[in-house]
């Protein structure tokens, strides 16, 4: 749908619903990880690209000191607080996304704030919906209220809405992608310094696809797997006495780790980084696209059997695609269910997307939800 036209239908409903216009519409992207897994919060590499879904938020301040918040995804469900009576995990839910950014911003927002969410991010599939529903909040009040942010400030007000309200203990590479990321990009980042440099993904040129596969089984942050894969690389890297997993030289220093399973996590996140760095390598080099799919399987295997946080469902995804024809495939995001991806020809898409289906069919497994990740432009004003 052209953006004009979601702007308008976001400023109809906000209308529907508040009574009168919003100031703005801005809208922000959810996106896919080509590589790059779980090193956001080790100091290391990431490299996602922005899809062309997104979440728009409609906004218009108020006077009364109140907080109110529709979603055009949640029919009926308008959620009010006062501005002042904000605090972690109140407002609970998806409300919370909106009210953790808020709540960042406390003093420019004290006279209240009108949000009419709308969105076709598919929520809990990995994809981000929660980064992109904080980013295009986040952007929005600093256009309105003229706030002297910065990008990589804003991505530090939508990151600190998402742990310290919500309560999930995630990195920074969802909100930097749903407001860094360009069109036919992907976001070269390094979290430890922030210095982001764009990465040319032309995938259509060279008559490839990356496929989304949605295994449908879903994934909550807060909840325990991503935390206690956390707290792990931390305990690796106190015991190997580095500033972040980031700067083990390579494999062969791991072996200072006593501990089996401490070890395997550690060699997920020194050998992803590893990875983005060579896939860096072959995009920045303008060689062939497909060149990256063994390393896209490579990180799919690490992430299984080192980090052990995919699941049966995205195994079997991985597999079908494979044997399918793609050129690479994984699972992608915090893990415990959500999506993979699959680099595959365009002329095989079809294909692809048969075998994967057919096989959930034969496992007894709901049939995944499909969409295409075309590099897409990041968090922007719409209206
Ligand atoms: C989730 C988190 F939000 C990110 O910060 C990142 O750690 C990712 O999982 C795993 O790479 O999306």
């Amino acid at each position: 749908m052209p953006e004009e036209t979601l702007a308008a239908r976001a400023a109809d409903d906000f209308a529907a619903v508040f009574g009168g216009p919003p100031q703005g519409v801005w809208a922000a992207p959810g996106r896919v990880n080509v590589i790059g897994e779980h090193t956001d919060y080790n100091g290391g590499f990431v490299l996602p690209t922005a899809l062309p879904h997104t979440t728009r938020a409609a906004l218009a301040l108020r006077t009364d000191g109140l907080l109110r918040i529709a979603s055009v995804q949640q029919p009926g469900d308008v959620v009010e607080v006062p501005v002042a009576g904000l605090r972690p995990g109140h407002p609970g839910g998806w409300a919370g996304y909106v009210g953790g950014v808020v709540h960042e911003l406390p003093a420019a927002v004290a006279g209240g704030l009108s949000v009419l969410v709308d969105g076709d991010v598919p929520a809990g599939a990995g994809l981000s919906s929660s980064a992109a529903l904080e980013c295009a909040v986040a952007l929005g009040l600093r256009d309105l209220l003229g706030l002297d942010l910065d990008t990589v400030e804003l991505v530090d007000v939508a990151r600190r809405a998402e742990n310290d309200f919500v309560g999930a203990p995630t990195g920074l590479m969802d909100q930097s992608a749903s407001l860094l990321c360009t069109a036919g990009h992907a976001l070269f980042l390094d979290t430890r310094s922030r210095e982001a440099r764009q990465v040319p993904l032309d995938l259509a040129s060279a008559g490839l696809e990356l496929l989304v596969l949605d295994t449908g089984t879903r994934h909550a942050h807060a909840d325990g797997g991503y935390g206690e894969r956390r707290r792990q690389c931390e305990e690796a890297t106190a015991a190997l006495g580095v500033a972040a997993l980031r700067d083990v030289p390579d494999v062969a220093a791991l072996d200072a780790l006593a501990d089996d399973v401490l070890r395997r996590r550690a060699r997920h996140i020194v050998t992803e980084d590893a990875r983005v760095l060579e896939v860096v390598r072959l995009l920045d080099g303008g060689g062939d696209p497909r060149g990256i799919g063994p390393l896209l399987t490579a990180g799919h295997a690490s992430l299984r059997d080192d980090f052990e946080i995919s699941t049966p469902e995205l195994d079997v995804c991985v597999a079908a695609a494979l044997g399918a024809g793609a050129h690479g495939a994984r699972m992608f995001g915090g893990g415990f269910g959500g999506s993979a991806v699959a680099l595959v020809d365009v002329a095989d898409a079809d294909r692809v997307v048969r075998a994967v289906t057919e096989r959930f069919d034969r496992e007894g497994y709901t049939a995944p939800a499909i969409v295409t990740a075309v590099p897409s432009a990041g968090a922007r004003r719409l209206r």
